[in-house]
């Protein structure tokens, strides 16, 4: 199986895919492996944030999707549909749209997109918001797993095994062929999306899941070389999340937009709305996963580096970003936390690490 056909994996929600065979010699896997090796001297060294409560020997462990078990993957994609059953706790004056617990986090996403990416809380704000998932998908549908993540890259000369982009059509097999996307669409990617009866794409929108397998997004922004190199080659934070984010205006997309573009389609594809996808998680634990690998190979002056303001690329022109700055997630519900508490994935509010 071809490492990036774990992306069809778990977009199609193939259950039972073969786990992959060679992941181990990829350079950006040598990194995390090598990330994980640096944080078990330097706790030794330093101590933990948390020690009663959080170390290495009880610390959760995200996997890679295709490494679950069938049973693990059923547990994960049935905790997901029972999310999307529950009463939404967003009230249905401050967003029509929210219908269910899912789209709680959907509501969030669209409410703040302008003030969570291109700016200096990108990664940490994501890296909660994930976690909100996670704990939320424990705590009120019985998980008992972890967040799963996709790991993008193929080797460089990739002949990647994907379907080509079928134009984005419904999806109509596997676990998320009835799946309601209520909310958005603000950006879209595709023309033909119905429009929002509310200009915030907070309104009611009932529609089915579309999804847009892009090989030239893949093979062409998140290889093997794209994600060690954006890792090795960024030497301070803002050139990490600039580089991860992407920097349009010469073209060069980055492995965030990169990851979301593979998805493509609707909500997939739309900046505000892509968490609508189930997908977008298993995406941003992968964002996640390579922010904590970059912060692991210089614990010391990475756990706490931050840069950028607080609006989309400074427009309009912001203050700077600072570490006491709150992230709160809205009616997702989870305690607000300052920026330096989601800084350490062994301190605040978490306790996991990547394998
Ligand atoms: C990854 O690490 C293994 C074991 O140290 C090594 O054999 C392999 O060559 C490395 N792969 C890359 C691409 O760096
Ligand atoms: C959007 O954010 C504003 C300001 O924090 C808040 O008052 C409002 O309730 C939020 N709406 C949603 C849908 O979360
Ligand atoms: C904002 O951060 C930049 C570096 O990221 C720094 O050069 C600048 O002085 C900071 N501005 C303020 C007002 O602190
Ligand atoms: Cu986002």
């Amino acid at each position: 199986m071809k490492v990036s056909s774990v992306v069809a994996a778990t977009l199609l929600g193939v259950v039972g895919a073969a786990p992959l065979e060679s992941r181990a010699t990829y350079e950006s896997d040598n990194l995390t492996k090598q990330g994980v090796v640096n944080l078990g001297f330097y706790v030794k060294k330093n101590g933990y944030p948390n020690p009663q409560k959080c170390t290495l020997d009880n610390t959760a462990q995200r996997k890679e999707w295709s490494t679950l078990s069938t049973a693990e993957k059923t547990d994960y994609i049935n905790a997901v549909k029972c999310l999307a059953k529950k009463p939404a706790k967003t009230p249905a004056g401050i967003a029509a749209g929210a219908k269910n617990r899912y789209d709680d986090f959907v509501a969030t996403h669209i409410n703040q997109t302008l003030s969570i990416h291109g700016t200096g809380n990108f990664l940490s704000w994501h890296r909660y918001f994930t976690w909100a998932y996670e704990t939320v998908l424990r705590n009120e549908c019985g998980y008992k797993g972890y967040q799963p993540y996709y790991n993008w890259p193929c080797p460089d000369s990739c002949g990647v095994s994907l379907p080509p982009g079928n134009g984005g059509g419904c999806v109509k097999s596997g676990p998320f062929k009835d799946w309601s996307v209520n909310l958005g669409p603000v950006a879209p990617v595709l023309t033909d999306v119905k429009a929002n009866p509310d200009f915030t794409g907070l309104g009611y929108n009932p529609r089915c899941l579309r999804r847009d397998i892009s090989k030239a997004a893949s093979q062409g922004w998140t290889k093997d070389s794209d994600v060690a190199s954006l890792i090795k080659n960024s030497k301070d934070f803002l050139t990490f999340t600039t580089t991860m984010q992407g920097d349009f205006a010469n073209g060069f997309l980055g492995v965030h937009t990169g990851g979301h573009f593979t998805i493509g389609g609707d909500p997939g594809g739309d900046l505000f709305a892509s968490p609508g996808d189930p997908a977008f998680f298993l995406h941003h634990a992968m964002i996640d996963r390579t922010y904590w690998t970059w912060q692991n190979q210089d614990i010391a002056n990475r756990e706490y580096a931050l840069a950028g303001t607080i609006t989309l690329n400074n427009s309009p022109p912001s203050r700077n970003t600072s570490l006491d700055d709150i992230i709160s997630l809205g009616y997702v519900g989870v305690p607000d936390v300052k920026i330096r508490d989601a800084s350490n994935t062994l301190g605040g509010p978490f306790c996991y690490i990547y394998v």
